[in-house]
């Protein structure tokens, strides 16, 4: 006889060996970015999927969002929504986004299943490119949604030259429409709750089950731009040199440096330096570099890009050359819920799971949505805290006790009610 966990299981366990059949082939893991092919196949697939759950009024937002709704017995209440992304970054991993959307929808099929209706309208959501691309600009459908796309977003230029707004509507999607959302009325819910992998190492380090996240971390991102002096590779003095490219590399060292140096939690990552130049036997005279840092620690946040920019300058300075930076915020930092908490912990312990209380590193959809409703957010363990990398890996019994917990926080949810933002 098949229990209700075990048709949880192998309808999950089908799911993600289909959602796993949609990445480009010419990378190991899984890549599925957006304005890629395998990612507009995958998402013909999860419409089919949305609609295939029970879920109704299945259709794609002007913000590209892929929506359904399970109606509840109030037609006119404000409803509870489950959300994540399937988009991934390139060789990325099966789990990140995939587990909260497939887990959402799990969610729907259980609640149809036992016949207990919700007071509320319960929405499902697949929100469009949550991931990091080329234009600098991450969780577009969720930040469209919620009225944080600017028209001047549209004009982001990627490193081939291309416009954000071409590439939307080379992508089937319409520009005004995006940014319609965006200045339209935000939406009215009455609880936001994603299910998603820790992408860090804090439950499995504590042997625990579920992450009750507090706070999604703050993220700014940097440009530097470096001016040192061309010479001769063969010929230049060493202490002569005013070598753009080693400065950058120092900023690189400054950066680890000072937030390894943070007692709470803080991260700094270099991702890319750039000489510009072809030529091997020059020494770079220009210089660029991109890096981001993270953290849930609002002073060390508020001040970051002020005292990095003085020790990144100083620092380039002793190799003579000039730096210019420039900060972009991605998100700030977004506490969650405190109900809502509540409820994941309730939850939680109403199936003898244990549980923590964890920052998120990563930042979410949940970033933007938090605008406009309470949100909560569920953690289940990444093995050795991998994560955005082919050994991303969450084991099924985890992923089946996030579903439960997010099931009950659901109903939990429905019941009561919640403070304002
Ligand atoms: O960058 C992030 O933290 C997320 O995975 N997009
Ligand atoms: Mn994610
Ligand atoms: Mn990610």
């Amino acid at each position: 006889m098949q229990t209700l966990e075990s048709i949880s299981a192998d309808r999950i366990n089908a799911l993600f060996a289909e959602v796993e059949s949609f990445t480009d082939p010419d990378f190991d893991g899984w890549t599925r970015t957006v304005f890629s092919s395998p990612y507009q196949e995958e998402r013909h697939w999860m419409l089919r999927q949305f609609k295939d759950s029970g879920l109704q009024n299945v259709h794609v937002d002007a913000a590209g969002n892929i929506v359904g709704v399970l109606p509840g017995r109030n037609p006119f209440a404000d409803p509870i929504v489950l959300g994540s992304h399937t988009d991934t970054v390139e060789r990325g991993g099966r789990f990140d986004g995939v587990v909260g959307v497939l887990g959402a929808l799990e969610v729907v099929q259980r609640f149809r299943e036992s016949g207990r209706l919700l007071e509320r309208p319960l929405m499902v959501i697949d929100f469009f490119g949550e991931e990091a691309n080329p234009f600098g600009l991450t969780c577009l459908g969720s930040r469209s949604l919620v009225g944080h796309l600017a028209p001047q977003d549209l004009e982001r230029i990627n490193p081939e030259g291309k416009r954000l707004g071409d590439t939307l509507q080379a992508f089937g999607m319409d520009p005004s429409g995006i940014l319609g959302m965006s200045t339209g009325r935000p939406a009215k819910w009455h609880a936001y709750l994603e299910l998603h992998i820790e992408q860090s190492d804090s439950l499995e380090k504590a042997r625990r089950d579920i992450g009750v996240v507090t706070a999604v971390a703050g993220i700014k991102r940097l440009l530097a731009r470096y001016l040192g002096q061309y010479d001769h590779a063969g010929g230049a003095r060493m202490r002569a040199r005013k070598d753009a490219l080693l400065a950058a590399a120092s900023s690189a060292l400054v950066l680890h440096e000072f937030a390894c140096g943070n007692p709470g939690y803080a991260v700094a990552t270099t991702t890319h330096i750039d000489s510009l130049q072809s030529a091997q036997n020059v020494v770079p005279g220009k210089a660029e570099l991109r890096a981001e840092v993270r953290s849930t620690d609002s002073a060390w946040f508020t001040s970051v890009d002020r005292e990095l920019t003085q020790r990144v300058s100083a620092r380039a300075h002793e190799f003579g050359c000039d730096v210019d930076l420039e900060w972009f915020l991605d998100n700030e930092i977004v506490q969650t819920n405190s109900t809502l908490q509540q409820n994941i912990v309730d939850a939680s312990q109403s199936f003898g799971l244990s549980w923590m209380a964890v920052p998120s590193g990563a930042t979410h959809d949940s970033v933007h949505i938090s605008r406009i409703a309470p949100m909560g957010m569920i953690f289940v363990p990444s093995v050795g805290g991998r994560s955005h990398c082919p050994e991303e890996m969450t084991p099924q019994r985890d992923i089946l006790n996030g579903i439960r917990v997010l099931e009950e926080s659901v109903r939990l949810a429905d019941k009561g009610p919640l403070p304002t933002l």
